[in-house]
């Protein structure tokens, strides 16, 4: 099957990535699960930031999101008809655990239990993510990621969820995109639970890096053939403009942004810049954490949108940067550089700068807002454009020797973004939340073409 451009990007084909590609789709609990109340399910911090006042662009929650909670058999066939191998999703915690210290809910359990039994069915390979940032409320009541009891509490609950679904789902992610989970949630305020704060976001980064490397050894020990990862946001970084300043302010940003986690993961520790620059907001570390950050894992999940580009500014946090927007780039709806050359980029400096293991683009998507025409198809052109150009990244990538073993398009459904509630719509196939019927847009029509060869 070629794209749908040949003569602007060259013939694809889903053989150029060999017959072991894991092509997927990611989602995430809270973003479509819905069933807020249902199943036993106890209120997270995201149910909890839904009720602030002015924390949601549209004043939306997730009690209903895509009713996936409900559609989850419906969904699962979309996913197969697209000829998917592989599904991406996240339990929900607060479905597991109601209380710390209770017995874990085995109407939770049970639900993730049929639904992965429902993927296997159709031929879908599950990939697991334990914490896509819905933390349970009761948790964050006693200092959240701050405390290094919810560390505790998190290889708890990988015990559980792994000792009874590790019969059937070998692929784990333990965190979904740290540097959101500590800077969107405790320093810039945007995502639940809504704090501002530099050396909580610090601490709170430390700890869940922690808890990976402290889950890791339990999952192994739990299911025999596991493969264990963590799924990274990152972006390649250039500077604004060639002055020694703002290149100067590349290695800063870049050694937060990307090296942090890298380094930290990959047995370097934290890179003393901007550590140095921390001062007394620097997390502290006990002895032994970095030891255990840096488990050996088996892969690594990247989630790639888009570049930064920066400019040294004195005023601009502990980072000393400021992350500016030129212009007469292309952008989506939500404002994000589309540049597919960056992931080629930053997989292949992955795979020359640090031993990673097999690489998985976890996440890779578009926000636009296209939706029903008169005749109901949803010609996201846009959308489609980019999932071509990425995979064709995606593939450079692998020609440069970069060991990328799977590609996971964000997401299979329009859903609940975060503070953006349902504004920003970045499924290939389209939700009428009010119908909740899904329509396949001409972004997932070609992916399936592609697949389906
Ligand atoms: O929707 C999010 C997802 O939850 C995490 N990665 C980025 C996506 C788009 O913003």
């Amino acid at each position: 099957m070629t794209t749908p451009n040949p003569e602007v990007h060259g013939p694809l084909s889903r053989s150029d990535f060999g017959d072991e590609f894991q092509w997927g789709c990611s989602t995430s609990a809270f973003q479509i699960e819905g069933g807020a109340s249902e199943g036993g399910r106890v209120p997270s911090i995201w149910d909890t930031f839904c009720e602030t006042p002015g924390k949601i662009r549209d004043a939306s929650n997730g009690k209903v999101a895509c009713d996936h909670f409900h559609r989850w058999p419906d969904d699962m066939a979309l996913a197969q008809s697209l000829g998917l191998n592989a599904y991406r999703f996240s339990i929900s915690w607060p479905r597991i655990f109601s209380a710390r210290g209770a017995a874990p809910n085995e109407e939770g359990l049970a639900f993730y239990s049929d639904m992965i039994d429902g993927m296997l069915a159709r031929g879908l390979v599950p990939w697991v993510t334990l914490y896509h940032w819905d933390l349970p409320q009761y948790l964050q009541d006693q200092g959240g990621w701050t405390n290094r009891d919810t560390v505790a509490a998190f290889v708890e609950y990988a015990d559980v969820v792994t000792k009874r679904l590790g019969d059937r789902v070998k692929n784990w992610i333990t965190h979904n995109e740290p540097w959101c989970t500590a800077i969107h949630g405790n320093l810039d305020g945007m995502h639940a639970p809504g704090i501002k704060s530099v050396p909580t976001a610090l601490q709170v980064c430390h700890n869940v890096l922690l808890s990976h490397g402290l889950a890791v050894p339990v999952i192994r020990a739990n299911v025999p053939g596991a493969r264990v990862g963590i799924a990274l946001s990152l972006h390649p970084v250039e500077p604004a403009s060639d002055s020694v300043a703002d290149r100067d302010a590349v290695v800063r940003h870049d050694a937060f942004r990307n090296r942090w986690f890298l380094d930290a993961l990959y047995g370097r520790g934290y890179p003393s810049v901007p550590m140095t620059m921390l001062g007394k907001d620097a997390p502290h570390i006990a002895p032994g954490d970095m030891e255990a950050i840096a488990v050996r894992t088996d892969f690594l999940g990247v989630n790639y949108y888009f570049p930064e580009v920066v400019k040294h500014d004195a005023e601009g946090g502990f980072l000393e940067t400021t992350v500016v927007l030129p212009e007469g780039r292309q952008r989506t709806d939500f404002g994000w550089e589309v540049a597919p050359a960056g992931l080629t980029a930053l997989l292949a400096r992955i795979a020359r700068e640090y031993d990673a293991g097999d690489l998985y683009v976890t996440e890779n998507g578009s926000c636009y807002d296209d939706h029903p025409d008169a005749a109901g198809n949803v010609a996201d052109s846009a959308r489609r454009d980019y999932l071509v150009r990425h995979l064709h990244a995606v593939r450079a990538a692998r020609e440069q020797g970069a060991p990328v073993k799977g590609y996971f398009a964000w997401s299979l459904l329009d859903n609940f973004e975060w503070s953006e509630g349902y504004l920003r719509r970045f499924g290939i196939a389209y939700v009428d939340f009010e119908t909740q019927r899904r329509t396949l847009k001409s972004s997932g029509q070609w992916y399936k073409g592609f697949l389906r060869g």
